[in-house]
């Protein structure tokens, strides 16, 4: 038995994202936004499943905010829908979502939960996607706009803020891979949005520092972990490439102001280059206040010529899956933010997002999800360990408080500590959710 303790500061909640809890996409003059029109194109998301119902989050926040109250969570992340507040992306705003989020923000506030905001996660209007997107430059100039607007609107409400969520996701996931809104599949476009949106952060940043707005603002990429399959020097670098893909290269613009030079030629193998501008670089490295990281799963990585992008294949080692089919790979979690520390120094950070996927339904009002409790108990181990190792960690965030629309996979995979019933939108605690609450209360637990 060992009791895997946490600071008296350490600040713990959870986290959500609009498109994937709200509903209510036609309500109150919000606008189009590209993830209602690729949930709405036939055979893009499991099922045919959209964000139109959601959780209902949009009625029922106040419901919401009970159950982050009652977690004894100190703060909650959750995101803004652009087009509630820019319908078309830019111009006129629309006051009734503005409304929402100062109802949704004053209910935290009453309750003493700190509020988190994550500007950007993936609901672009489709107005600026029919623009080009994030391909296009003017959306850095509408996303600077809408930015400054929440920060003026909120100041002195909301003083933890996130500029984009999973840059990574929004870039390569989305516009090379295609799995998700917009649904391309080009390298060379992938990699301006990349770089594109590294360029609105740090715009929406330096406009937060001249405006003065009261708090601290960072952004939220996600992480995982390779691990070379053996001492050759051919793992050892595919498995750098694979880590780099979304360490090196959404870390070394913000943190050194250049892109990592063997990932550049690594790329432009493939025949991607970033386009980069003037004064862009120097825009990205703006200084941050923390460093919001997601992580989930991690594995076992070998060199094998032709695999990918980066002549990198996976190896199934026998570990454990999560039912989305990720392997659970606590130890990936130790080393990546070890590795942020020695790369980047002592950044605050914030996990802003690490959780489990397992899709146990009610029994008698129960739900008996066991697993989620141990994949919460490694990874906070692993996390403690870090901390342990001088990782500048200030609190962690569970994704996520509730099951939601899980994007390409519709609402097959469930990531909540409380289970939602999509037919009645009931909400059930599941034992994971007991388990964090107790968790949060001492401060600690009990391996
Ligand atoms: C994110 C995540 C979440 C997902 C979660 C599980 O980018 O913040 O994608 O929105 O639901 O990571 O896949």
């Amino acid at each position: 038995m060992a009791i895997i303790q946490f600071p008296k500061d350490f600040k713990w909640g959870a986290a959500t994202a609009s498109y994937q809890i709200e509903g209510a996409t036609n309500e109150d003059g919000r606008g189009v936004s590209i993830w209602d029109t690729f949930s709405k194109t036939p055979g893009k998301v499991h099922n045919g499943d959209t964000g139109d119902v959601a959780c209902d989050s949009y009625h029922r926040y106040e419901e919401d905010v009970k159950l982050i109250h009652d977690l004894g969570a100190d703060v909650y992340r959750f995101s803004v829908a652009w087009p509630r507040i820019f319908p078309n992306g830019t111009g006129e705003v629309n006051q009734k979502g503005v409304d929402y989020y100062h109802k949704l923000v004053d209910s935290l506030l009453e309750k003493g939960i700190e509020p988190m905001c994550t500007l950007y996660h993936w609901d672009l209007p489709q107005a600026l996607q029919d623009k080009g997107g994030w391909d296009n430059r003017e959306t850095i100039e509408a996303f600077v706009q809408y930015a400054d607007f929440m920060f003026k609107e909120f100041d002195g409400k909301i003083k933890k803020w996130i500029t984009v969520n999973e840059p990574w996701c929004s870039s390569f996931l989305s516009n090379y891979i295609g799995e998700h809104a917009p649904g391309n599949q080009n390298l060379q476009l992938a990699t301006d949005i990349a770089h594109h949106l590294l360029v609105a952060h740090g715009r929406a940043v330096k406009q937060f520092r001249d405006s003065n707005i009261e708090g601290e603002i960072g952004y939220a990429p996600n992480v995982t972990w390779f691990e070379p399959y053996s001492t050759k020097q051919q793992d050892i670098e595919a498995c750098n490439r694979g880590n780099a893909w979304n360490l090196e290269w959404f870390f070394d613009p913000v943190f050194k102001g250049s892109y990592p030079s063997f990932m550049v030629d690594w790329f432009k193998e493939k025949g991607a280059t970033p386009t980069i501008l003037d004064g862009d670089l120097e825009i990205i490295s703006q200084p941050i206040d923390f460093l919001g990281i997601n992580y989930y799963t991690g594995n076992v990585g070998r060199y094998k010529e032709n695999e990918g992008l980066f002549d990198l294949e996976n190896i199934d080692m026998g570990y454990d899956k999560t039912d989305i089919d990720w392997f659970i790979y606590p130890e990936g979690f130790y080393k990546v933010l070890v590795k942020i520390k020695d790369l980047y120094g002592n950044v605050p950070i914030y996990i802003t997002e690490n959780g489990a996927c397992y899709n146990e339904e009610p029994e008698n009002g129960e739900v008996a999800d066991h697993k989620r409790i141990d994949y919460l108990k490694t990874h906070l181990t692993a996390l403690k360990r870090s901390m342990d190792s001088g990782v500048n960690v200030k609190g962690f965030l569970y994704w996520s408080l509730m099951d939601n629309f899980e994007w390409a996979l519709g609402y097959s995979m469930r990531f909540g500590i409380v289970h939602v019933n999509y037919e009645t939108l009931e909400r059930t605690k599941k034992d994971s959710y007991h388990w964090f609450g107790e968790t949060i209360q001492n401060g600690e637990f009990t391996l």
